[in-house]
């Protein structure tokens, strides 16, 4: 069968197939991706209201392409009180967030308990507010630095009130590329069985893969498979997220960066060879909400949310630092020709 037929029956896609994908033209792979969003999700495109919290920025590990953490190129060190977090949520709640969004550094200094707290203090004031945060890279930490296993930190989690995972971490798979962007952290077995033990506690979780750097098309293909593999294990990710790499203030030497054009191939691409991940989000933050409006009509069904403080990809030169209201976020996706629908963080319609 040759690829046309196998995008025409929709055939599940093999990793050569992946790689010979990115030489198809963009409109005929626009043609495929949207075809197949729109027949599961016709002209809605999703987004949510929530509110991303950093608490701290002091981490053990150093990511080359990471401009958030605290170093020598970024001296401003800081890790919030669990006062000064209430504050934030309490503010947030105001503006009718749903879901906030806690992921932090790997700070040794901060303490098991730190951590733990955010989440059950939160929880039992906002007991209706959904708790994404940790991601795998942040639960290794979290075992190695108090000799626990990756299942006594998830535990620990689910127990504080943390009911679902972002999808953090994951950088990209490969092992020769992954060790030369973020080597002595979370390798991919390990953030893949984490969030199999995860998926097996019966919680959901997303899946990221920050594209766009030193990596090749073929290790962005090998990253989708990998994750359409656990998926066909346990079904618990939610949502499939291409992080568009950003250079400024950080360490990692990129001289070519992708194209738009590149962009939305790899958009399309992950549509076609994740068959078994429902949702494609096109994260604002880092393709530009140009990039992600267009991005609809290349597979993607979600945008994120309105996030309203930002700082991991805005420390590496994303214009995302404020968040956006909810009004112009709705009013973007109606005037691009898409259906604006509320989703609560599982994906359950809401407005
Ligand atoms: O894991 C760090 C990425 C991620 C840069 O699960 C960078 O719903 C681009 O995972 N350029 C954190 N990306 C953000 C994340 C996320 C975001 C939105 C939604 C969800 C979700 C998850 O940010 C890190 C890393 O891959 N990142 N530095 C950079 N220079």
């Amino acid at each position: 069968m040759t690829l046309i037929e196998k995008l025409e029956n929709a055939t599940r896609l093999t990793y050569e197939d992946g790689i010979a994908l990115y030489d198809l033209d963009i409109l005929t792979l626009g043609k495929y991706a949207d075809k197949n969003r729109k027949e599961r999700f016709g002209k809605k495109t999703y987004y949510n209201v929530n509110r991303h919290i950093n608490p701290t920025n002091i981490c053990k590990d150093v990511c080359q392409f990471c401009a958030y953490s605290a170093s020598r190129k970024n001296p401003q060190q800081y890790t919030m009180t669990h006062d000064e977090i209430m504050n934030t949520v309490e503010n947030s709640c105001k503006n009718g967030i749903k879901e906030v969004h806690i992921v932090s550094a790997h700070n040794p200094k901060a303490g098991l308990q730190w951590y733990l707290e955010i989440f059950s203090k939160i929880k039992a004031k906002y007991p209706h507010l959904h708790v994404k945060a940790l991601t795998a890279a942040e639960i290794h930490f979290l075992s190695e630095e108090y000799n626990l296993t990756h299942e006594n930190i998830i535990d620990l989690m689910i127990k504080n009130g943390v009911d679902s995972m972002p999808g953090g971490g994951a950088e990209i798979f490969d092992e020769t590329v992954r060790k030369k962007i973020c080597g002595g952290k979370v390798t991919s077995d390990q953030w893949i069985d984490i969030h199999r033990i995860w998926h097996n506690k019966g919680k959901q979780s997303n899946a990221t893969m920050l594209f766009g750097h030193i990596e090749s098309r073929a290790d962005r293909i090998d990253h989708m498979i990998r994750l359409r593999e656990l998926q066909d294990e346990t079904n618990g990710f939610n949502a499939f997220i291409p992080l568009v790499y950003q250079k400024e203030n950080n360490y990692l030497k990129v001289e070519d960066f992708p194209t738009a054009v590149e962009i939305l191939k790899t958009f399309a691409i992950s549509r076609l060879i994740l068959d078994n991940i429902a949702n494609l989000k096109a994260y604002w933050v880092t393709s530009s909400i140009k990039l992600a409006l267009i991005a609809q009509e290349f597979g993607a069904n979600d945008l994120d949310g309105t996030i309203e403080k930002e700082s991991i990809n805005s420390a590496a030169g994303a214009s995302s630092s404020n968040g956006m209201a909810q009004n112009d976020f709705i009013d973007l996706i109606k005037n691009s020709g898409f259906e604006p629908i509320e989703r609560d963080s599982l994906y359950n319609e809401l407005n």
